[in-house]
């Protein structure tokens, strides 16, 4: 078969915001999923010089450009084995992600959604509750899905708490992938000192991954968190293993953060650890 002369390296596209400082989204993805051996092809939704945490930042919404951008890779002929999507701005991002799984979701395209929604039970102020239900629609098209706890349970309808049983998050993986994909991941579950991983694959494999609560939680560690599991995605990584690689590089980066005092908002120091980010070890 005729790959297309841009086809011959794994490549992921990642439609995501660029946030110039805070390490999220795209700034966080792109390093993590280069290291990973994979190509990242960025198509940006916003540009921010800093994330919304901050209190201050420019927002320059990319969404009216995004449909052009899109045209040029088809124009391509690009083939990605892995499209990710993270935080989205508008229902119509939400619909012209939709548009891009229609255009380059191909046999051999794993599709990996971090449904970006809320965070500690709150959705946030950005989110309507339209946005919600289009992004229901879209959780159909995962392979895998990365909720945190918060955006599982609106993605299923059931009440937020803080004191969900390890059988009620499992549930909840169980029943997120009876809408679609193939592997859940509830991600960050902060209990009895750990941090925890709610995963399940369909055909009923179930498993959790847990880490030491070393440190607070930081912005950007989901957009981390997703960018490995997509790498390990497409380049064939069993699940649990990349959940596992994920966890830990995530728990060590939390250490080395607080090591070098670096404010919350920043991020994590990923930098500092990246030679030892690797599915080999
Ligand atoms: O990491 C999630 C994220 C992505 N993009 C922007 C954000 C955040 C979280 O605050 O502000 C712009």
């Amino acid at each position: 078969m005729n790959k297309g002369i841009h086809n011959h390296q794994l490549k992921i596209a990642c439609i995501n915001d660029i946030s110039g400082f805070g390490r999220c989204s795209i700034t966080a993805e792109l390093p993590i999923i280069s290291r990973l051996g994979v190509q990242c092809c960025p198509l940006p939704t916003a540009l921010l010089s800093d994330h919304t945490g901050f209190d201050s930042f420019y927002f320059f919404d990319f969404t009216d450009h995004m449909r052009d951008y899109m045209k040029e890779w088809k124009k391509l002929g690009l083939h990605f084995e892995g499209i990710m999507s993270g935080f989205l701005g508008s229902v119509e991002q939400i619909d012209i992600v939709r548009e891009f799984f229609d255009e380059f979701d191909d046999d051999g395209t794993c599709v990996i959604i971090d449904p970006v929604m809320g965070d500690y039970g709150k959705i946030y102020a950005t989110y309507t509750d339209e946005m919600c239900e289009q992004m229901k629609q879209l959780v159909g098209y995962a392979d895998i899905l990365t909720p945190n706890a918060t955006e599982a349970c609106k993605l299923t309808g059931i009440p937020y708490k803080e004191d969900f049983t390890s059988q009620e998050l499992m549930d909840m993986a169980e029943r997120l992938s009876s809408c679609g994909p193939e592997k859940v991941a509830i991600t960050g579950v902060d209990r009895d000192g750990y941090i925890e991983n709610y995963c399940y694959e369909k055909g009923g494999r179930s498993f959790i991954i847990r880490t030491e609560k070393v440190a607070t939680q930081r912005s950007g560690t989901g957009d981390v968190f997703s960018a490995v599991i997509a790498a390990g995605a497409v380049r064939g990584i069993p699940f649990e293993k990349s959940v596992r690689t994920a966890a830990e590089f995530i728990r060590d980066c939390l250490v080395r953060s607080e090591e070098l005092d670096i404010p919350v908002t920043d991020g994590v120091c990923f930098e500092e650890l990246m030679d030892r980010l690797s599915f080999d070890r």
